[in-house]
């Protein structure tokens, strides 16, 4: 079982700057945590991160045939993109939104998602321990 873990604009920031908001470690130590996680669970993680909405709409598309789930945070593109909303049900494997934030308690034009509706569910606001929530329930919808 292999699942891409997406990363949109500025998370390549993470530990650098806001970590009241992101906490402190770095996209690099959220990488590390999840292959040790999916190691232990038996699976595999790619991790990847892109500043560009095309990227991450390749990125979804790359992947299609040789991956079986997704997690993805794809940053503010959550609330504006429905390029990445039609990648995600156009790739059509399970789909899992993460945000670091709770976005819901934060400014109002983050509220919204353009993800969800297409999403098998959504983690938010558990710092960087929500990737590996978003790990497990990747792996325990699929087993
Ligand atoms: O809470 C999350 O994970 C977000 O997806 C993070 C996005 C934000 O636009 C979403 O509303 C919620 C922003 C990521 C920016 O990351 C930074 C990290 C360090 C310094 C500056 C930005």
């Amino acid at each position: 079982m292999k699942f891409l873990v997406l990363n949109g604009p500025n998370l390549n920031l993470l530990g650098e700057r806001e970590p009241e908001i992101y906490g402190a470690k770095s996209l690099a130590d959220i990488a590390a945590e999840c292959a040790a996680l999916a190691n232990d669970l038996g699976c595999e993680v790619e991790f990847r991160q892109s500043n560009h909405e095309g990227g991450l709409v390749d990125a979804l598309h790359d992947i299609r045939h040789t991956h079986q789930g997704v997690v993805i945070n794809a940053g503010a593109y959550t609330h504006t993109s429905i390029a990445l909303r039609d990648a995600i049900s156009g790739i059509a494997l399970p789909t899992v939104e993460l945000h670091i934030s709770n976005t819901h308690a934060r400014e109002d034009f983050r509220h919204a998602s353009m993800l969800g509706g297409v999403c098998l569910g959504i983690i938010q606001g558990f710092g960087t321990a929500g990737y590996g929530l978003a790990i497990r329930a990747l792996h325990t919808h699929l087993s």
